[in-house]
């Protein structure tokens, strides 16, 4: 079913086949030092999970990341081409979206991409009722990867937005080459809003990542429950837990599950070896400065507008040269 200038939801609820899904799995846990991507925390459970995360005392970003878009909407969307589309890469709900797309009458469609369908399935309906005027073009698809553009906006100039520091899920290198292929995708001239997460004190980074209440933990964990689930494995919850450090060196927080004892665990008709204190790397987030994000995108063929930061984040406005 399509409404005039909206895009019904495409694809199946979720992207990633099970192939893929199980290639990548085994790929990851067979490898020398055992590591899996964190695309795959995000099924409806890790999705569900998260957006517990973005409520918790201890995780500053989100909140941080909120309260400079109320306050700057006006001066970012001012930034905007008129008539353009908003393309928002790995969206989940849509609560950062709205704060701009309110401050820009100038937004005449919008793009959600995220790999969890059945997230975004959820939110559309909301967003058609309170911006009747906005067409809305949700695309289920992995943003690390290609995707179409819904030919309904092709001729717009566009807006990319890529809010909650999710760049720093990505090695260094990794980010430059996905800020090239946004540039590629967005066009010349194209500005990008980004949410960076600030280094600071690991006293501040470590509580954010293990906080009191475990949903972090759980977070980690629910990927082992998806493996089961989706690949038929026996992973015993009970004989890994959560670990979550800041590595100055590398200024970035990482989080792994640790294998409580030596244990084998068969994933899809393969057997992995755990030895006892060997861990599962599930996740990196990078910590930049202000400057050193600049760097970054600079690589990457961006030079940066208006950076909008309260010590602790950072909404970075760049423009693909
Ligand atoms: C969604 C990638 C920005 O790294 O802070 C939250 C994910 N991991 N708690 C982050 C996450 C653990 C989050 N990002």
């Amino acid at each position: 079913m399509t409404i005039a200038g909206q895009t019904a939801l495409r694809a199946a609820p979720s992207v990633e086949t099970t192939d893929v899904f199980a290639a990548d799995i085994i790929a990851g846990l067979t490898a020398k030092t055992k590591r899996l991507p964190a695309k795959y925390f995000y099924d409806a459970a890790g999705s569900a999970l998260f957006e517990r995360i973005t409520q918790l005392p201890e995780y500053y970003p989100t909140r941080c990341e909120l309260a400079l878009l109320r306050e700057h909407a006006p001066a970012i969307a001012s930034l905007f081409p008129p008539n353009c589309a908003l393309i928002e890469f790995g969206s989940g709900g849509s609560k950062k979206a709205r704060l701009v797309l309110g401050a820009a009458a100038t937004v005449e469609a919008y793009v959600p991409v995220d790999i969890s369908g059945d997230y975004l399935q959820q939110d559309v309906p909301a967003l058609r009722r309170d911006f009747p005027h906005l067409a809305v073009h949700p695309v289920v698809a992995d943003f690390t990867q290609s995707f179409a553009i819904p030919a309904a906006i092709s001729p717009l100039p566009r807006v990319g937005f890529f809010p909650g520091s999710t760049i720093g899920n990505f090695e260094p290198d990794e980010a430059v080459n996905f800020l090239r292929h946004a540039g590629a995708m967005l066009g010349r001239g194209a500005v990008l809003v980004i949410g960076v997460d600030l280094v600071k004190d690991a006293n501040v980074l470590w509580p954010a990542y293990n906080d009191a209440e475990g949903v972090t933990a759980k977070f980690n964990l629910n990927l082992l429950t998806r493996i089961n689930r989706e690949l038929g494995a026996d992973f015993d919850l009970a004989t890994f837990h959560h670990r979550a450090f800041y590595n100055r060196r590398r200024s970035r927080i990482e989080m792994h599950l640790v294998s409580a004892r030596h244990q084998e665990i068969r994933v899809n008709g393969t057997t992995v070896h755990f030895r006892a204190g060997e861990t599962i790397h599930t996740e990196n987030s990078y910590k930049y400065t202000p400057a050193t994000f600049a760097a970054l995108a600079k690589r990457a063929g961006w030079s940066r507008l208006r950076v909008f930061t309260d010590g602790m984040f950072c909404v970075q406005t760049i423009r693909y040269q």
